[in-house]
């Protein structure tokens, strides 16, 4: 079969009807981005990109060189295409207007730069998510409030994991698609349409180090898996973490799984470890389009009405099966002690 590259895809997306000019040129622009993105990552010690920048972003993170690099890439491609009226990233305070001498468009990008970055220097798989809303009706010069928006409303997300491959996944709300980079012709090639995630697994993603700090119901749903056979659950479970949510969700998409990020004693206050508006509600969206199931243990994701652009959720994600035992624990838990 010949292959079909992004732009050939976005061309049929268009003529079914599921993405319109404006919002087909965004992914293009997002995705020629990504591909400095990866020429940058794949330079390693040699291009001069790895370590510290010295600066702490806006959650207080220390940031990497590539963080900043990639943060940069992606707001200088998006500024003069005229599909956006702002973006916001994780490495921002606030939203970044675009410049007064580029037209505007109608859309919202939101993006983490570059997550997992405090594995770069170690060679492990580093990605891009990015998540697509609609400007509000009226609005020309949106602040933070104009991005909080359920998940339910976005119009595009994606990712790019810059692993051994350079790997796009992307949806538009009909059916989750896998692009990889063919770096000879520098195109994103269609490697995998309308992926689906295996509803029951036996493999799931937890930082194991912070056990103490769950809550019970957490604490109950991971020594059943722990238990194995002998246990309630009567199977073996495999447990992988590569503590780059893009990796380890690139793996859910590809060969089944369940990812945790959970709320423990640790992270309470903030609310959570990941951020809700460019980290779990663009993952949410492709692996529910995928078939699979995304919580914060306590309801759907896509659902939650965000209060902060920078909010932190807990996120339960993968194969539906088991996100939906773990958050019925969670739900039970609740209800026992009401
Ligand atoms: P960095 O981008 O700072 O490396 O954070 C990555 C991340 O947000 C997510 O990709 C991982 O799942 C998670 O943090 C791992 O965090 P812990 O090592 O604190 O469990």
């Amino acid at each position: 079969m010949k292959p079909i590259s992004l732009i050939q895809f976005l061309i049929e997306e268009r003529r079914a009807g599921h993405v319109n000019a404006e919002l087909s040129l965004l992914i293009e622009v997002v995705a020629r981005a990504c591909k400095r993105i990866a020429v940058a990552t794949n330079k390693g010690a040699i291009g001069g990109v790895l370590g510290e920048a010295g600066t702490g972003n806006i959650q207080g993170e220390a940031q990497k060189k590539l963080d900043v690099i990639s943060n940069e890439i992606l707001l200088e491609a998006n500024a003069w295409g005229g599909q956006l009226a702002a973006c916001a990233s994780e490495e921002m305070e606030d939203p970044q207007p675009i410049p007064d001498m580029y037209p505007k468009g109608n859309h919202l990008l939101l993006f983490d730069p570059l997550d997992g970055s405090s594995n770069i220097d170690v060679n492990i798989s580093v990605g891009t998510i990015f998540s697509v809303l609609r400007c509000p009706d009226g609005i020309t010069n949106p602040k933070a409030e104009h991005f909080l928006q359920a998940g339910t409303t976005q119009l595009a997300a994606g990712y790019v994991v810059y692993g051994p491959a350079t790997v796009l996944v992307l949806t538009f709300g009909h059916g989750t698609h896998e692009f990889t980079l063919d770096r000879e012709v520098g195109s994103f090639i269609l490697s995998r349409r309308d992926i689906r995630i295996p509803e029951e697994t036996g493999e799931f993603a937890i930082n194991m180090s912070n056990q103490r700090h769950w809550e019970a119901p957490m604490q109950r749903y991971v020594g059943e898996l722990l238990a194995g056979k002998d246990g309630p659950r009567g199977r073996d479970f495999n447990m992988r973490w590569v503590a780059s949510m893009v990796a380890d969700v690139h793996r859910i998409i590809t060969r089944g799984g369940v990812f945790f990020y959970p709320l423990d004693a640790k992270i309470r206050a903030k609310g959570g470890k990941l951020r809700l508006m460019y980290e779990a509600n663009p993952m949410a969206f492709i692996i529910e389009q995928a078939g699979g199931a995304a919580t914060t243990g306590r309801q759907r994701l896509l659902e939650l009405q965000p209060t902060g652009l920078h909010q932190r959720v807990p996120v339960f994600l993968g194969s539906k099966h088991e996100v939906e035992v773990a958050t019925h624990y969670h739900v039970e838990a609740d209800s026992a002690q009401a």
